[in-house]
């Protein structure tokens, strides 16, 4: 059978982290979706979600089992109507395993059905999170090491203030 999955995210913005979890999850699934959340629990996101998907839809176009889109509501309702059978989430450190845990097994118990797979990203990314990215580029430092190309050059569209 094949293996559809679900790389759910805020993605405020993309970083390296991001895609090299990505590029490992297409790897192991026939096809993966990365799906921005419209509605945001995280306050007032940099980007817009069209800013985001344009953003994500550049850094993977060479990645053919790659799509992205958006979707609202629950996880796992998005999932089954992608007819999904897994969701992919990244582990950093220790600190994410808490969050992750909790939201992994709520969405078990939502829909046992559904998996959630846990990548571990390559160790230099390790320490890259989409809120340092922003809190870096605002104070002027160099994040072009961190994020794709197109990302860079979004945030210096927004200026070095950000906001
Ligand atoms: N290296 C590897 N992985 C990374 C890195 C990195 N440097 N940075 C981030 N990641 C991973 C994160 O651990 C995460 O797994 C994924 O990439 C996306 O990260 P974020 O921060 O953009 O995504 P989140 O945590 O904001 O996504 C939260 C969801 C949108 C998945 C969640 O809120 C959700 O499912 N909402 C829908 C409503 C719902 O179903 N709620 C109930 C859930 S129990």
């Amino acid at each position: 059978h094949t293996v559809k999955a679900i790389y759910p995210g805020t993605f405020d913005p993309l970083t390296n982290g991001h895609l090299d979890l990505i590029a490992r999850g297409a790897k192991i699934v026939d096809e993966l979706v990365v799906a921005i959340l419209r509605n945001s629990e995280k306050g007032t996101p940099l980007f817009t979600v069209p800013e985001r998907l344009e953003m994500i839809a550049e850094a993977v176009s060479g990645m053919p089992n790659v799509s992205v889109t958006t979707f609202d509501g629950l996880l796992v309702d998005f999932a089954r109507q992608q007819g999904a059978r897994a969701v992919l989430r990244g582990i950093r450190a220790i600190s994410d395993y808490e969050y992750e845990f909790q939201m992994a097994m709520m969405n078990r118990k939502l829909d046992p059905e559904l998996e959630t797979l846990f990548m571990m990203p390559a160790e230099k990314y390790t320490y890259v999170s989409s809120r340092l990215i922003k809190g870096v580029f605002r104070l002027g430092g160099d994040v072009t090491s961190l994020v794709p190309p197109l990302v860079v050059e979004r945030l210096k569209a927004k200026g070095p203030l950000g906001e």
